[in-house]
Protein backbone atom coordinates (compact mmCIF):
# COMPACT_ATOMS: atom_id res chain seq x y z
CA UNK A 1 0.00 0.00 0.00
CA UNK A 2 1.45 3.18 -1.29
CA UNK A 3 1.62 6.16 1.59
CA UNK A 4 -0.43 8.47 -0.39
CA UNK A 5 -3.53 5.76 -0.11
CA UNK A 6 -3.60 6.45 3.33
CA UNK A 7 -5.61 9.66 4.75
CA UNK A 8 -3.20 12.24 6.32
CA UNK A 9 -3.41 11.99 10.41
CA UNK A 10 -3.82 15.27 10.14
CA UNK A 11 -7.31 14.53 8.30
CA UNK A 12 -8.08 11.88 10.51
CA UNK A 13 -7.88 14.20 13.82
CA UNK A 14 -10.40 17.04 12.36
CA UNK A 15 -12.68 14.02 11.42
CA UNK A 16 -12.56 13.08 15.08
CA UNK A 17 -12.25 16.61 17.11
CA UNK A 18 -15.79 17.10 14.21
CA UNK A 19 -17.56 14.20 14.96
CA UNK A 20 -16.71 14.48 19.15
CA UNK A 21 -18.01 18.24 18.71
CA UNK A 22 -20.99 16.93 17.28
CA UNK A 23 -21.94 14.47 19.70
CA UNK A 24 -20.94 16.34 22.72
CA UNK A 25 -23.35 19.15 21.29
CA UNK A 26 -26.31 17.04 20.83
CA UNK A 27 -25.28 15.69 24.52
CA UNK A 28 -25.23 18.61 26.48
CA UNK A 29 -26.96 21.61 24.52
CA UNK A 30 -25.34 24.21 26.79
CA UNK A 31 -22.30 23.47 24.76
CA UNK A 32 -23.58 24.60 21.63
CA UNK A 33 -24.95 28.25 23.71
CA UNK A 34 -21.19 28.54 24.71
CA UNK A 35 -20.27 28.10 21.00
CA UNK A 36 -22.57 30.87 19.78
CA UNK A 37 -21.36 33.05 22.53
CA UNK A 38 -17.32 32.50 22.11
CA UNK A 39 -18.00 33.11 18.35
CA UNK A 40 -19.60 36.31 18.88
CA UNK A 41 -17.24 37.60 21.48
CA UNK A 42 -14.44 36.26 18.81
CA UNK A 43 -15.92 38.28 15.92
CA UNK A 44 -16.55 41.59 18.08
CA UNK A 45 -12.40 41.50 19.26
CA UNK A 46 -11.39 40.79 15.74
CA UNK A 47 -13.64 43.57 14.59
CA UNK A 48 -12.57 45.95 17.42
CA UNK A 49 -8.48 45.44 17.66
CA UNK A 50 -7.07 45.18 14.22
CA UNK A 51 -3.27 44.41 15.83
CA UNK A 52 -4.69 41.11 16.70
CA UNK A 53 -6.33 40.35 13.48
CA UNK A 54 -2.86 41.15 11.94
CA UNK A 55 -0.66 39.09 14.71
CA UNK A 56 -3.11 36.19 13.91
CA UNK A 57 -3.21 36.20 10.64
CA UNK A 58 0.54 36.25 10.43
CA UNK A 59 1.22 32.89 12.60
CA UNK A 60 -1.67 31.54 10.63
CA UNK A 61 -4.15 30.73 13.26
CA UNK A 62 -6.86 32.49 13.08
CA UNK A 63 -8.21 29.71 10.77
CA UNK A 64 -7.45 27.29 13.22
CA UNK A 65 -9.51 29.34 15.89
CA UNK A 66 -13.09 28.45 14.58
CA UNK A 67 -12.15 24.54 15.27
CA UNK A 68 -9.87 25.01 17.66
CA UNK A 69 -11.27 22.66 20.69
CA UNK A 70 -9.48 20.68 23.53
CA UNK A 71 -11.37 17.86 25.64
CA UNK A 72 -10.69 16.31 28.71
CA UNK A 73 -10.93 12.43 29.84
CA UNK A 74 -10.26 10.45 33.01
CA UNK A 75 -8.93 6.78 32.92
CA UNK A 76 -9.20 4.33 35.42
CA UNK A 77 -6.09 1.66 34.39
CA UNK A 78 -2.35 1.64 33.41
CA UNK A 79 -3.52 -0.31 30.23
CA UNK A 80 -6.54 1.78 28.98
CA UNK A 81 -3.46 4.78 28.83
CA UNK A 82 -1.40 2.57 26.65
CA UNK A 83 -3.99 1.55 24.07
CA UNK A 84 -5.10 5.61 24.40
CA UNK A 85 -1.69 6.54 23.49
CA UNK A 86 -1.73 4.14 20.37
CA UNK A 87 -5.26 5.31 19.72
CA UNK A 88 -4.12 9.30 19.63
CA UNK A 89 -1.51 8.05 17.24
CA UNK A 90 -3.12 7.41 14.33
CA UNK A 91 -4.51 10.70 14.90
CA UNK A 92 -1.08 12.48 14.96
CA UNK A 93 -1.87 13.26 18.61
CA UNK A 94 1.36 12.40 21.46
CA UNK A 95 1.96 13.19 24.62
CA UNK A 96 2.81 16.53 25.89
CA UNK A 97 3.98 17.11 29.64
CA UNK A 98 3.49 15.38 32.73
CA UNK A 99 0.96 17.02 35.37
CA UNK A 100 0.50 15.74 38.83
CA UNK A 101 -2.87 16.82 40.01
CA UNK A 102 -2.11 15.26 43.59
CA UNK A 103 -0.98 18.77 44.40
CA UNK A 104 -4.40 19.52 44.79
CA UNK A 105 -6.26 16.74 46.36
CA UNK A 106 -7.18 14.95 42.92
CA UNK A 107 -5.70 11.76 42.76
CA UNK A 108 -5.04 11.83 39.07
CA UNK A 109 -1.96 12.30 37.39
CA UNK A 110 -1.85 13.32 33.45
CA UNK A 111 -0.90 14.08 29.93
CA UNK A 112 -1.82 16.35 27.16
CA UNK A 113 -2.04 14.40 23.82
CA UNK A 114 -2.11 17.11 21.05
CA UNK A 115 0.31 17.33 17.59
CA UNK A 116 3.45 18.74 17.74
CA UNK A 117 4.69 20.08 14.68
CA UNK A 118 4.10 23.37 12.93
CA UNK A 119 2.06 22.39 10.75
CA UNK A 120 -0.28 20.24 12.55
CA UNK A 121 -1.08 22.50 14.96
CA UNK A 122 -1.77 25.22 12.27
CA UNK A 123 -4.64 22.65 10.74
CA UNK A 124 -5.82 21.42 14.26
CA UNK A 125 -4.46 21.70 17.10
CA UNK A 126 -6.54 19.24 18.79
CA UNK A 127 -5.70 18.28 21.92
CA UNK A 128 -7.22 15.91 25.30
CA UNK A 129 -6.10 16.31 28.59
CA UNK A 130 -5.89 13.02 29.92
CA UNK A 131 -5.67 11.99 33.35
CA UNK A 132 -5.27 8.06 34.96
CA UNK A 133 -6.69 7.75 38.13
CA UNK A 134 -4.19 7.08 41.19
CA UNK A 135 -5.68 4.29 43.09
CA UNK A 136 -2.32 3.61 45.28
CA UNK A 137 -3.96 6.81 46.58
CA UNK A 138 -7.32 5.49 47.88
CA UNK A 139 -7.12 5.03 51.57
CA UNK A 140 -8.99 2.51 52.31
CA UNK A 141 -7.59 -0.92 51.21
CA UNK A 142 -11.51 -2.85 50.54
CA UNK A 143 -12.41 0.19 48.40
CA UNK A 144 -9.29 0.07 46.78
CA UNK A 145 -9.55 -3.82 46.16
CA UNK A 146 -13.27 -3.56 44.75
CA UNK A 147 -12.33 -0.51 42.68
CA UNK A 148 -9.35 -2.56 40.79
CA UNK A 149 -12.10 -5.66 40.64
CA UNK A 150 -14.69 -3.76 38.84
CA UNK A 151 -12.32 -1.68 36.71
CA UNK A 152 -10.65 -5.16 36.08
CA UNK A 153 -14.07 -6.28 34.31
CA UNK A 154 -14.36 -3.22 32.08
CA UNK A 155 -12.88 -2.67 28.22
CA UNK A 156 -12.85 0.60 27.27
CA UNK A 157 -12.51 -0.07 23.38
CA UNK A 158 -14.67 -1.70 20.67
CA UNK A 159 -13.14 -4.60 19.02
CA UNK A 160 -13.02 -3.11 15.85
CA UNK A 161 -11.28 -0.02 17.25
CA UNK A 162 -8.64 -2.01 18.06
CA UNK A 163 -8.40 -3.82 15.07
CA UNK A 164 -7.84 -0.85 12.98
CA UNK A 165 -5.05 0.52 15.73
CA UNK A 166 -3.36 -2.56 14.50
CA UNK A 167 -3.97 -1.99 11.26
CA UNK A 168 -2.68 1.51 11.14
CA UNK A 169 0.61 0.44 13.44
CA UNK A 170 1.11 -2.65 10.59
CA UNK A 171 0.54 -0.41 7.49
CA UNK A 172 1.64 2.72 8.52
CA UNK A 173 -1.74 4.65 7.90
CA UNK A 174 -5.21 3.91 7.19
CA UNK A 175 -7.37 3.86 4.05
CA UNK A 176 -9.90 6.17 3.64
CA UNK A 177 -13.11 3.68 4.15
CA UNK A 178 -10.70 2.65 7.37
CA UNK A 179 -10.68 5.86 8.62
CA UNK A 180 -13.84 6.69 8.44
CA UNK A 181 -14.99 3.49 10.41
CA UNK A 182 -11.70 4.21 12.95
CA UNK A 183 -13.52 7.38 13.83
CA UNK A 184 -16.58 6.19 14.31
CA UNK A 185 -15.40 3.35 16.76
CA UNK A 186 -13.02 5.61 18.68
CA UNK A 187 -15.92 8.09 19.60
CA UNK A 188 -18.04 4.90 21.01
CA UNK A 189 -15.38 5.00 23.52
CA UNK A 190 -16.08 8.63 24.89
CA UNK A 191 -19.48 8.52 24.58
CA UNK A 192 -22.03 8.85 28.03
CA UNK A 193 -23.45 5.82 29.65
CA UNK A 194 -26.19 6.24 31.41
CA UNK A 195 -25.87 2.65 32.74
CA UNK A 196 -23.66 2.63 35.39
CA UNK A 197 -21.42 -0.61 35.93
CA UNK A 198 -21.77 -1.21 39.64
CA UNK A 199 -24.92 -1.00 41.81
CA UNK A 200 -26.26 2.47 43.85
CA UNK A 201 -24.12 1.14 47.24
CA UNK A 202 -21.30 0.85 45.51
CA UNK A 203 -21.84 3.97 43.53
CA UNK A 204 -22.22 5.63 46.58
CA UNK A 205 -19.18 4.16 48.55
CA UNK A 206 -17.07 5.36 45.61
CA UNK A 207 -18.33 8.77 45.48
CA UNK A 208 -17.54 8.83 49.20
CA UNK A 209 -13.71 8.06 48.68
CA UNK A 210 -13.68 10.88 46.43
CA UNK A 211 -16.19 11.73 43.51
CA UNK A 212 -13.37 11.56 41.16
CA UNK A 213 -13.29 8.42 41.67
CA UNK A 214 -16.85 7.06 41.04
CA UNK A 215 -16.89 8.73 37.94
CA UNK A 216 -13.84 6.71 36.62
CA UNK A 217 -14.92 3.40 37.95
CA UNK A 218 -18.69 3.10 38.00
CA UNK A 219 -19.26 4.14 34.02
CA UNK A 220 -18.37 1.95 30.89
CA UNK A 221 -15.95 4.09 29.70
CA UNK A 222 -13.82 7.75 30.09
CA UNK A 223 -16.71 9.72 29.02
CA UNK A 224 -15.24 13.01 27.63
CA UNK A 225 -16.00 15.48 30.11
CA UNK A 226 -15.75 18.77 28.85
CA UNK A 227 -14.69 20.34 24.79
CA UNK A 228 -13.36 23.57 25.26
CA UNK A 229 -13.26 26.09 22.73
CA UNK A 230 -10.67 28.96 22.93
CA UNK A 231 -11.72 32.67 23.10
CA UNK A 232 -9.32 35.35 22.35
CA UNK A 233 -11.01 37.65 25.00
CA UNK A 234 -12.47 35.53 28.29
CA UNK A 235 -13.00 38.47 30.45
CA UNK A 236 -15.98 39.44 27.79
CA UNK A 237 -17.10 35.79 27.86
CA UNK A 238 -17.12 35.06 31.41
CA UNK A 239 -19.29 38.62 31.76
CA UNK A 240 -21.21 37.75 29.07
CA UNK A 241 -22.23 33.77 30.26
CA UNK A 242 -24.89 34.84 33.11
CA UNK A 243 -26.85 36.75 30.24
CA UNK A 244 -27.00 33.41 27.75
CA UNK A 245 -28.11 31.34 31.21
CA UNK A 246 -24.29 29.92 32.31
CA UNK A 247 -23.29 30.64 35.41
CA UNK A 248 -19.00 30.20 35.96
CA UNK A 249 -17.13 29.66 38.15
CA UNK A 250 -15.74 32.02 40.62
CA UNK A 251 -12.70 33.24 39.32
CA UNK A 252 -10.57 32.29 35.89
CA UNK A 253 -7.69 30.03 36.52
CA UNK A 254 -4.31 31.40 35.65
CA UNK A 255 -2.22 34.77 34.97
CA UNK A 256 -4.76 37.74 35.29
CA UNK A 257 -6.14 39.99 32.12
CA UNK A 258 -2.87 41.56 30.56
CA UNK A 259 -2.00 43.40 27.06
CA UNK A 260 0.12 40.50 26.33
CA UNK A 261 -1.35 37.60 27.10
CA UNK A 262 0.84 34.81 28.78
CA UNK A 263 0.24 30.84 28.83
CA UNK A 264 -3.58 30.45 29.34
CA UNK A 265 -6.46 31.58 31.46
CA UNK A 266 -9.63 28.83 31.50
CA UNK A 267 -12.95 29.07 33.13
CA UNK A 268 -15.49 26.77 33.69
CA UNK A 269 -19.48 25.75 34.80
CA UNK A 270 -21.22 22.53 35.71
CA UNK A 271 -23.21 21.67 32.65
CA UNK A 272 -25.62 18.98 33.46
CA UNK A 273 -26.57 16.51 36.43
CA UNK A 274 -27.14 12.86 34.35
CA UNK A 275 -29.63 10.51 35.30
CA UNK A 276 -28.16 7.05 36.24
CA UNK A 277 -29.78 4.07 36.10
CA UNK A 278 -27.68 1.87 38.49
CA UNK A 279 -27.41 -1.73 38.75
CA UNK A 280 -29.62 -3.96 40.33
CA UNK A 281 -29.19 -6.98 43.13
CA UNK A 282 -30.74 -10.30 40.46
CA UNK A 283 -33.48 -9.93 38.92
CA UNK A 284 -34.55 -6.05 39.45
CA UNK A 285 -34.31 -3.37 37.58
CA UNK A 286 -31.82 -1.17 39.51
CA UNK A 287 -32.12 2.17 41.66
CA UNK A 288 -31.90 5.09 39.78
CA UNK A 289 -30.18 8.35 40.55
CA UNK A 290 -27.75 11.64 39.30
CA UNK A 291 -24.19 12.00 38.73
CA UNK A 292 -22.44 15.21 37.55
CA UNK A 293 -19.95 14.17 35.11
CA UNK A 294 -19.90 16.79 32.05
CA UNK A 295 -19.25 20.53 32.38
CA UNK A 296 -18.09 23.54 30.10
CA UNK A 297 -15.14 25.37 29.71
CA UNK A 298 -13.63 28.19 27.24
CA UNK A 299 -9.92 29.19 27.53
CA UNK A 300 -7.86 32.04 26.06
CA UNK A 301 -4.57 31.24 25.22
CA UNK A 302 -1.05 33.77 25.42
CA UNK A 303 2.46 33.56 24.50
CA UNK A 304 4.85 30.51 25.53
CA UNK A 305 6.99 31.38 28.14
CA UNK A 306 10.41 30.45 28.81
CA UNK A 307 11.66 28.41 31.88
CA UNK A 308 13.27 31.52 33.10
CA UNK A 309 9.52 32.98 32.48
CA UNK A 310 7.59 30.31 34.06
CA UNK A 311 9.39 30.11 36.99
CA UNK A 312 8.44 33.64 38.06
CA UNK A 313 4.56 32.70 36.46
CA UNK A 314 4.86 29.85 39.11
CA UNK A 315 6.52 31.94 41.99
CA UNK A 316 4.16 35.22 41.68
CA UNK A 317 0.90 32.47 41.92
CA UNK A 318 2.26 30.78 44.27
CA UNK A 319 2.38 34.03 46.05
CA UNK A 320 -0.87 34.83 45.15
CA UNK A 321 -2.51 31.91 46.85
CA UNK A 322 -0.55 32.15 49.72
CA UNK A 323 -1.74 35.17 50.52
CA UNK A 324 -5.81 34.37 49.43
CA UNK A 325 -6.93 31.40 49.11
CA UNK A 326 -10.52 31.34 47.28
CA UNK A 327 -12.63 29.59 49.42
CA UNK A 328 -15.83 27.23 48.80
CA UNK A 329 -18.31 29.32 47.34
CA UNK A 330 -15.94 31.79 46.05
CA UNK A 331 -17.27 34.54 48.01
CA UNK A 332 -13.73 36.22 48.45
CA UNK A 333 -13.02 36.08 44.59
CA UNK A 334 -12.66 39.96 44.38
CA UNK A 335 -9.90 39.40 46.88
CA UNK A 336 -7.81 36.99 45.08
CA UNK A 337 -8.07 39.26 41.28
CA UNK A 338 -7.32 42.41 43.63
CA UNK A 339 -3.96 40.19 45.03
CA UNK A 340 -3.72 38.16 41.40
CA UNK A 341 -3.23 41.56 39.49
CA UNK A 342 -1.16 43.45 41.61
CA UNK A 343 1.43 40.37 41.98
CA UNK A 344 1.62 39.98 38.65
CA UNK A 345 2.52 43.97 37.98
CA UNK A 346 6.20 42.38 38.47
CA UNK A 347 5.63 40.36 35.05
CA UNK A 348 6.83 42.68 32.03
CA UNK A 349 3.68 43.56 29.97
CA UNK A 350 5.57 44.15 26.58
CA UNK A 351 6.29 41.73 23.74
CA UNK A 352 9.79 43.56 23.58
CA UNK A 353 11.01 42.81 27.44
CA UNK A 354 9.45 39.38 27.45
CA UNK A 355 12.01 38.82 24.42
CA UNK A 356 15.38 40.26 25.64
CA UNK A 357 14.38 39.51 29.22
CA UNK A 358 14.05 35.86 27.75
CA UNK A 359 10.80 35.48 29.27
CA UNK A 360 8.69 33.99 26.37
CA UNK A 361 9.05 32.68 22.87
CA UNK A 362 9.06 34.04 19.82
CA UNK A 363 8.86 32.57 16.11
CA UNK A 364 10.90 35.11 13.63
CA UNK A 365 10.84 36.03 10.00
CA UNK A 366 13.10 38.20 7.81
CA UNK A 367 10.89 41.61 6.90
CA UNK A 368 10.70 42.95 3.32
CA UNK A 369 13.45 45.70 4.04
CA UNK A 370 15.46 41.96 5.67
CA UNK A 371 14.89 40.77 2.16
CA UNK A 372 15.96 43.86 0.33
CA UNK A 373 19.37 44.61 1.80
CA UNK A 374 20.20 41.20 1.99
CA UNK A 375 20.25 41.15 -1.42
CA UNK A 376 22.97 44.08 -1.83
CA UNK A 377 24.63 42.01 0.86
CA UNK A 378 24.48 44.45 3.78
CA UNK A 379 22.97 42.14 6.45
CA UNK A 380 24.70 41.11 9.56
CA UNK A 381 24.56 41.19 13.13
CA UNK A 382 23.06 38.86 15.77
CA UNK A 383 19.10 38.08 16.33
CA UNK A 384 19.04 41.72 18.43
CA UNK A 385 20.76 43.53 16.36
CA UNK A 386 18.72 42.39 12.88
CA UNK A 387 15.38 42.97 15.09
CA UNK A 388 16.53 46.48 16.09
CA UNK A 389 17.32 47.49 12.39
CA UNK A 390 13.94 46.40 11.29
CA UNK A 391 14.98 43.36 8.96
CA UNK A 392 13.79 40.62 11.45
CA UNK A 393 10.23 40.42 12.90
CA UNK A 394 8.96 38.43 16.21
CA UNK A 395 5.73 37.07 16.64
CA UNK A 396 4.59 35.51 19.57
CA UNK A 397 4.47 31.42 20.06
CA UNK A 398 1.28 30.33 21.37
CA UNK A 399 1.30 27.84 24.13
CA UNK A 400 -0.53 24.66 23.53
CA UNK A 401 -0.81 22.92 26.69
CA UNK A 402 -1.86 22.87 30.26
CA UNK A 403 -1.17 24.37 33.80
CA UNK A 404 -1.34 22.68 36.91
CA UNK A 405 -2.47 25.03 39.10
CA UNK A 406 -5.04 25.54 36.92
CA UNK A 407 -6.05 22.01 35.72
CA UNK A 408 -6.79 21.10 39.84
CA UNK A 409 -8.93 24.53 39.86
CA UNK A 410 -10.94 22.95 36.86
CA UNK A 411 -11.23 19.74 38.45
CA UNK A 412 -11.99 21.06 41.99
CA UNK A 413 -15.23 23.68 40.98
CA UNK A 414 -16.45 20.28 38.90
CA UNK A 415 -16.43 18.31 41.63
CA UNK A 416 -18.22 20.31 43.56
CA UNK A 417 -15.93 22.36 45.46
CA UNK A 418 -14.27 25.77 44.58
CA UNK A 419 -11.88 25.82 47.43
CA UNK A 420 -8.52 26.14 46.75
CA UNK A 421 -6.47 23.26 48.18
CA UNK A 422 -2.36 22.98 48.28
CA UNK A 423 -1.25 19.58 48.95
CA UNK A 424 2.64 18.04 49.58
CA UNK A 425 3.47 17.20 45.81
CA UNK A 426 3.66 13.45 45.53
CA UNK A 427 4.54 13.02 41.68
CA UNK A 428 5.32 9.66 39.97
CA UNK A 429 6.00 10.51 36.55
CA UNK A 430 8.18 7.40 35.82
CA UNK A 431 5.01 5.04 37.42
CA UNK A 432 3.08 7.21 34.44
CA UNK A 433 5.47 6.68 31.41
CA UNK A 434 5.37 3.05 32.47
CA UNK A 435 1.55 2.77 31.74
CA UNK A 436 2.15 5.12 28.79
CA UNK A 437 4.48 2.96 27.32
CA UNK A 438 6.98 6.16 26.59
CA UNK A 439 8.18 9.05 28.06
CA UNK A 440 5.98 12.61 27.83
CA UNK A 441 7.35 14.48 25.32
CA UNK A 442 9.00 17.90 26.88
CA UNK A 443 6.92 20.91 26.00
CA UNK A 444 9.98 23.61 26.45
CA UNK A 445 11.76 21.30 24.33
CA UNK A 446 9.52 22.10 21.59
CA UNK A 447 8.78 25.60 21.97
CA UNK A 448 12.56 25.82 21.83
CA UNK A 449 13.17 24.22 18.78
CA UNK A 450 10.02 25.87 16.57
CA UNK A 451 12.04 29.27 18.09
CA UNK A 452 15.74 27.98 16.67
CA UNK A 453 13.88 26.84 13.89
CA UNK A 454 12.68 30.30 12.71
CA UNK A 455 15.76 31.56 13.55
CA UNK A 456 17.52 29.54 11.29
CA UNK A 457 15.41 29.71 8.30
CA UNK A 458 14.94 33.65 8.58
CA UNK A 459 18.73 33.50 8.66
CA UNK A 460 18.85 31.44 5.74
CA UNK A 461 16.72 33.77 4.16
CA UNK A 462 18.56 36.89 4.64
CA UNK A 463 21.36 35.14 3.48
CA UNK A 464 23.16 34.38 6.84
CA UNK A 465 24.97 31.17 7.54
CA UNK A 466 25.05 30.99 11.12
CA UNK A 467 22.55 32.38 14.06
CA UNK A 468 24.15 34.04 16.79
CA UNK A 469 21.96 35.13 19.60
C1 LIG B 1 -9.62 17.81 33.51
C2 LIG B 1 -9.48 19.16 34.15
C3 LIG B 1 -8.32 19.96 33.56
C4 LIG B 1 -7.91 21.86 31.88
O1 LIG B 1 -8.28 22.45 30.86
O2 LIG B 1 -6.96 22.27 32.57
C5 LIG B 1 -8.64 20.64 32.27
C6 LIG B 1 -10.75 17.00 34.04
O3 LIG B 1 -11.61 17.52 34.77
O4 LIG B 1 -10.80 15.80 33.71
O5 LIG B 1 -9.47 20.28 31.53
NI1 LIG C 1 -10.07 21.68 30.14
Amino acid sequence: MSADAFVHPDEIRSMFSSAMSDMYRAEVPQYGTLLELVADVNQESLAANAELREGLERSDELGRLDVERHGAIRLGKPEELFTMRRLFAVMGMAPVGYYDLSVAGVPVHSTAFRPIDDDALRRNPFRVFTSLLRLELIEDESLRAAAEDILAKRDIFTADAIKLIDLAEKNGGLTRPEAEQFVTEALETFRWHSDATVSLETYKKMHDAHRLIADVVCFKGPHINHLTPRTLDIDAVQKGMPKRGISPKAVVEGPPTRNCPILLRQTSFKALEEKVRFVGDSGDKGASGTHTARFGEIEQRGIALTQKGRALYDTLLANVRHAVQINAGGSNARDYETELSERFAAFPDDYETLRTEDLAFFKYSPTKAGLDAAKNGEVSGTVNALVDQGYLRCDPIIYEDFLPVSAAGIFQSNLGDEAQKNYQEQSNQDVFEAALGTPVNDELALYAQTQQASIEAAFAALGLRKSVA
